[in-house]
């Protein structure tokens, strides 16, 4: 009796699931949003342009904060994705700016969304879909191996792309076995805040063929950009040089220069 009662609560377990899967797909009024779709047809570097009030870094970094102002700016000045942080402890965001900006901005734009916050449960993978993210971003170095393996699963099967990001070739060894397709090197050590730009350089022949890779953080000038192309990076994330400059989206064409 109690193997035949497990074997229908296993059953009935299954069941929802995979249902609650399919109403996901089926029931979005809009199409799935882009993936990450940069391999191939490589021109030139792409750049995930930022949006952030505020960082432990660098404090307060654009008050009064206009998201909305700040990335139809980007957009208008050749970003390929848009960087969002949803984190409000440590950068003053909200779940809600990432919603307001694709509500306002999908119809717009192809360029795919990324989800900046701090995730630890496979939860708030479902929860940055419904946000309508298009890229949630994965630190390796809060996550282990099993949890990470079951992010990036779940994304998949969710239609988005996971962004992991590493600051060691542990973490990123970590992150290709997990089954990671699209790394971030971050230049900055999470606890104490350094930049290393030579970090992507020491990282970058480790990344095997067929990985998307993205440079993050302490990138400020064209050359800065030049030497990460120059790696074979396809792209880099940059906010603060872009957040502190009077005008954001003129940073980023400078930038592109
Ligand atoms: C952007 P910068 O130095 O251009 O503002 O960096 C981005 O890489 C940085 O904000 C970041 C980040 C993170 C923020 C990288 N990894 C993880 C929050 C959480």
């Amino acid at each position: 009796v109690r193997s035949k009662q497990t074997e229908v609560e296993a059953s009935e377990h299954v069941r929802p699931v995979s249902l609650l899967e399919q109403d996901v797909s089926t029931m979005r009024e809009q199409p799935l949003s882009p993936r990450v779709a940069w391999a191939g047809g490589k021109k030139r570097l792409r750049v995930i342009a930022e949006t952030k009030k505020k960082s432990p870094s660098r404090g307060v970094i654009r008050e009064p904060y206009d998201p909305m102002a700040i990335v139809s700016g980007y957009l208008m000045n050749g970003a390929s994705g848009i960087s969002v942080l949803t984190d409000g402890p440590f950068f003053g965001g909200h779940p809600d700016d990432l919603r307001l900006l694709k509500e306002k901005l999908a119809r717009e734009t192809r360029v795919p969304f990324l989800r900046k916050d701090f995730l630890i449960l496979p939860y708030q993978i479902w929860e940055s879909r419904c946000l309508g993210a298009d890229i949630v971003l994965l630190i390796a170095r809060i996550l282990s191996f099993e949890r990470l393996s079951e992010m990036i699963a779940l994304s998949r099967r969710l239609g988005l792309s996971a962004l992991v990001e590493v600051h060691s070739r542990e973490e990123l060894d970590m992150a290709l076995d997990a089954g990671s397709d699209l790394v971030g090197i971050n230049h900055r050590d999470l606890d104490s805040l350094v930049i290393d730009l030579g970090l992507s350089e020491k990282l970058a022949p480790h990344i095997p063929k067929g990985v998307l890779r993205v440079a993050e953080s302490g990138l400020k000038t064209p050359e800065d950009r030049k030497r990460m192309e120059d790696l074979g990076y396809d792209a880099v994330l940059v906010g603060e040089s872009f957040l502190t400059a009077p005008d954001p989206g003129v940073a980023l064409k400078e930038f592109l220069r």
